[in-house]
């Protein structure tokens, strides 16, 4: 089934020029470019796409490396790509994430409360619906 996914490459990534390469993986896969921006979250953008972590331990330290500076945030369309750019993206601990993966072999552990590990990507079709709709209201997911 064609599907839209919400992509961020987040600030690690953003600062250590790595946007080009995540978005070179993205299209050799096959996957489209729906819509992109670079924009320095807000507390309140994150505080709403980060909602079912809210009161977990990394939360706060996640929501203040996530304000930290630019990501870019992107849409992808295309079969499956919701589950296919999780699989592209790799393990969320980059230390376990397979090489071959954009974690496996992009990122690395900084030794801080919270994974820096380059992207992220929704987990499930409402997940991405809802995402979307904070990164790019007006477009449909
Ligand atoms: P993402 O949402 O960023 O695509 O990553 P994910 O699904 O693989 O991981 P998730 O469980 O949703 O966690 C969101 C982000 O929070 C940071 N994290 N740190 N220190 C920790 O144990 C820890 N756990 C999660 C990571 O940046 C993770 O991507
Ligand atoms: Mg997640």
């Amino acid at each position: 089934m064609t599907e839209r996914s919400l992509i961020l490459v987040k600030p690690d990534g953003y600062r250590r020029g790595l946007t080009g390469e995540v978005l070179r993986r993205i299209e050799a896969k096959g996957y489209t470019l729906a819509a992109l921006a670079v924009t320095t979250p807000t507390r309140e953008q994150l505080a709403a796409h980060y909602a079912e972590h809210e009161g977990k331990p990394f939360y706060e330290p996640l929501v203040e490396f996530m304000s930290s500076g630019p990501v870019t945030a992107v849409v992808i369309e295309g079969e499956e790509c919701i589950k296919g750019f999780r699989s592209l993206a790799g393990a969320t601990d980059p230390t376990a994430a397979a090489p071959g993966s954009i974690r496996g072999d992009l990122g690395r552990d900084w030794g801080e409360a919270v994974q820096q590990n380059v992207v992220h990507g929704s987990d499930s079709p409402e997940s991405a619906a809802r995402e979307i709709g904070i990164w790019f209201p007006g477009l449909s997911s």
